[in-house]
């Protein structure tokens, strides 16, 4: 039986890389798109990549979602059958520095892939994924977010995801496109980007736990997440474009927890004994076996305006996609913790 092609903006990613290893499993060929950088951008998929003089089913090639001619090069090219759109400017503080930029990735970006579909003629070939995001949930009052539940972003970031998710239902509207949207809860794992809040919470503690670093500084302990893990929800991404129809589904673990919580966890699985002290910005954990403060806030780390609270209701999914989180908060946590310390060996 001939392969099936995807063709992955974003490969590179944490969830780039998950989706690339799934895919391969499921005996795909899979184009991966990775964007022009001084040094190499490739380590989350170093391990499935061959040297590009020998035949494999994972192929790397440049392009960037700025550029509209690479976008429609890259689609002539690989001829796929299914793509995803998982490229992001993804940092929702970030995006307040850069918010024109963000836009530009976030929103355009995806408009330029349906576009090129478009122009190629491909509408009743090719099936698209749009990555989604909660945050497009941003300051809702609804305290289980659906499908249902109406956008009210509050970054750039998610202002600009909101133009991705219309446009994608737009373009599935006009042109009978199969677009799918997928509206994603937080996701995390060992290979989460360092400047994300849990991976800088559990690569922190490790570090402080084997005497390479003091402190932790974090910002708003206080709003509410729900984590998953990304090697589910890449999966969850897949079963969208299996079905008849294409639809937008919510993604999440209907569990929530702060980000003190989070700590609260790790520490605790780490053998750190901490206890919490002050108010506001100036909350801080001591360990109380050294009596030394190793996690304090700093003002640099909030953000203009804060997201404070998501929980995915995944009813949907559950029932039309049959698809539920398989990891508990408790073990992403303890895979986390055991790749930081892995990692940390080379220290
Ligand atoms: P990530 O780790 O930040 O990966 C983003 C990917 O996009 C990287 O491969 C990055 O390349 C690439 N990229 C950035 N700008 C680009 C450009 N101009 N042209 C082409 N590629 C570009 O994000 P992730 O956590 O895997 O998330 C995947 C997608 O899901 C993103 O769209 C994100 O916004 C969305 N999402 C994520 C979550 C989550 O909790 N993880 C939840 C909901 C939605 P480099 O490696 O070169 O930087
Ligand atoms: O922040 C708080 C911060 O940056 C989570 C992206 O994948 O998920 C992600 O966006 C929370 C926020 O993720 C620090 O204020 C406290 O309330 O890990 P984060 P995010 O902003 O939720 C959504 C679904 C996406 O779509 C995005 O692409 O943690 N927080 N202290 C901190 N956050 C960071 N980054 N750093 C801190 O020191």
């Amino acid at each position: 039986m001939k392969k099936k092609k995807a063709l992955i903006f974003g490969v590179t990613g944490q969830d780039g890389a998950y989706l690339s290893k799934f895919l391969l499993n499921k005996n795909y060929i899979v184009y991966g798109v990775k964007r022009r950088s001084s040094i190499i951008n490739t380590q989350r998929v170093d391990d499935i990549y061959k040297d590009i003089n020998y035949k494999s089913n994972f192929i790397l090639l440049y392009g960037d979602l700025t550029d509209a001619s690479s976008i429609l090069n890259l689609i002539k090219k690989t001829n796929p059958r299914e793509i995803y759109n998982l490229a992001a400017q993804s940092h929702v503080k970030v995006s307040f520095e850069v918010p024109e930029y963000s836009a530009d990735v976030n929103g355009l970006g995806t408009l330029r892939i349906l576009e090129a579909i478009r122009s190629l003629n491909l509408e009743k070939k090719v099936k698209f994924y749009q990555a989604g995001t909660s945050e497009m949930f941003g300051s809702t009052k609804e305290k289980f977010q659906n499908e249902k539940t109406s956008f009210h972003p509050v970054s750039p970031y998610g202002v600009s995801k909101c133009f991705a998710h219309w446009i994608t239902k737009n373009y599935r509207e006009a042109y009978g496109i199969y677009a799918c949207n997928g509206i994603l809860f937080n996701h995390e794992s060992p290979i989460r980007g360092e400047t994300f809040v849990t991976r800088k919470i559990i690569q922190g503690l490790v570090r402080i736990k084997q005497n390479y670093q003091k402190k932790l500084f974090l910002g708003n302990l206080y709003s509410k997440r729900d984590w998953g893990h990304a090697r589910d929800y890449v999966e969850a991404m897949w079963k969208m474009l299996q079905q008849k129809k294409p639809d937008d589904y919510v993604i999440g673990t209907g569990k929530t927890f702060t980000i003190k919580e989070f700590v609260n966890i790790a520490t605790k699985k780490m053998g750190l004994n901490i206890k919490w002290i002050g108010r506001g910005i100036k909350e801080k954990a001591i360990d109380i076996k050294s009596k030394k403060i190793i996690i304090e806030c700093r003002k640099r780390y909030f953000r203009p305006l804060e997201v404070d609270y998501l929980k995915g209701n995944a009813t949907k999914a559950k029932k039309i996609l049959k698809w539920s989180p398989k990891t508990s908060i408790d073990s992403l946590i303890d895979e986390m913790i055991k790749h930081e310390l892995n990692n940390n060996d080379q220290y």
